[in-house]
């Protein structure tokens, strides 16, 4: 049994062999080929960057894990004008305390159990994808992932190791029963960023989702409604009304209020230590070395969604 410090998460797991990998990629460069891929440049830095390959470094990989993370949705309170405004914070956003060590723990410990084996964490796979390939989830057709009981309340993770997994899990890649006969994420996307089921495509225009351009600091295009702004950082609107997020997001994690003096600070842009300190604490979204990228993105995101 997994004997590390922080047992305060609930996981899940698949596998899958590398043989797969040439599959995967083909997934990928299918989509590719098809012109499927939005060209916005943000966003192609963000899968052009990734590839499924054994890594150098792990040339004797045999297998991959993933694992989905059950995260509530971040709810935090701004204070100002003696108003308590609530703002949303989706759950891939803020550190909810796991660590990379606590999932290398549960893998050695929990899933592979037997003493000599590696587990590498790898940012170079498309994650949603594997979870889908490897039946621990399925796509809305928001293209969020979705797994049983959790909805769409998860960060997904995975892992090379060199261990071999008797069972293989491949799927093929399914959509949830629940989109069949649905479309409210369709009709809850304020910039048209899903396609209809009429549409031939799938894949959504990433180039017209908010998240592309609230997430990093820069200017958001004017043809993003005003009142689009829902969340402080990203976008919740295609899973808050979701069916298959129901009874999930009821479940909320609460962060520490941010007071008056401390929202009119950010929206003014008077940076100081000690509020560095502070917001780093109470958002859980970056530390306090990370504070000049994160802060400007706040300032704005704040402005946008107080002003809507
Ligand atoms: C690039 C990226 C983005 C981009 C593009 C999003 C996208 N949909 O591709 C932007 C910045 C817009 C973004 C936004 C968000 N992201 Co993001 N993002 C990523 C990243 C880095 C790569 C995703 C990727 O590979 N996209 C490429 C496309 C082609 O892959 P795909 O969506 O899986 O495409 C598949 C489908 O289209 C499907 N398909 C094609 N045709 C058909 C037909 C049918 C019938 C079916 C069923 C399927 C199907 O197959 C394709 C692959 O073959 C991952 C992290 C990672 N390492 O993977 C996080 C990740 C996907 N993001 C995540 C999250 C949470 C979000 C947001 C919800 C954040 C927010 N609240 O604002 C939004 C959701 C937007 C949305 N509706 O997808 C989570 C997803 C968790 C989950 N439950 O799925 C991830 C996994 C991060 C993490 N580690 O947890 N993101
Ligand atoms: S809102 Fe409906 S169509 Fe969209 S992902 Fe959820 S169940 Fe599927
Ligand atoms: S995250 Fe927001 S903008 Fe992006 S697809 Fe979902 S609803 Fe549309």
């Amino acid at each position: 049994m997994y004997s590390g410090k922080n047992l305060d998460f609930k996981y899940k797991y698949r596998t899958i062999s590398v043989e797969h990998l040439e599959e995967l990629q083909e997934d990928i460069d299918k989509l590719r080929r098809e012109g499927k891929l939005s060209d916005n440049e943000v966003y192609r830095s963000y899968i052009d960057s990734k590839k499924f390959e054994v890594p150098e470094n792990f040339p004797n990989a045999k297998s991959i894990i993933i694992l989905a993370i059950f995260t509530k949705l971040g709810l935090i309170n701004f204070h100002l004008d003696s108003k308590k405004y609530e703002v949303l914070i989706p759950p891939n956003y803020y550190d909810d305390g796991t660590t990379y060590e606590d999932f290398e723990n549960i893998i050695l410990e929990d899933i592979i159990k037997e003493p000599g084996y590696r587990a590498e964490f790898t940012n170079k796979l498309h994650v949603k994808l594997l979870a889908v390939r490897s039946g621990l989830g399925k796509y809305g057709r928001n293209n969020i992932c979705y797994v049983d009981e959790w909805g769409s309340m998860i960060n997904l993770f995975a892992y090379f190791t060199d261990f071999q997994f008797e069972e293989d899990h491949w799927t093929e890649i399914n959509m949830m029963d629940q989109c069949e006969s649905c479309n409210i994420c369709i009709k809850n996307c304020p910039t048209g960023a899903i396609p209809t089921p009429s549409d031939e495509d799938f894949v959504i225009n990433a180039g017209k989702c908010i998240s592309v351009y609230n997430e990093i600091q820069g200017i958001i295009p004017d043809w993003i409604p005003s009142d689009a702004h829902n969340a402080l950082i990203g976008c919740m609107r295609c899973q808050k009304q979701c069916v298959a997020n129901r009874k999930v997001i009821e479940f909320t994690k609460n962060l520490e209020d941010i007071i008056e003096e401390e929202t009119k600070m950010i929206l003014e842009g008077q940076i100081n230590e000690k509020l560095v300190k502070s917001l780093s604490k109470k958002l859980k979204m970056f530390s306090p070395s990370d504070a000049n990228r994160v802060l400007p993105v706040i300032k704005r995101n704040l402005s946008l969604l107080l002003s809507s």
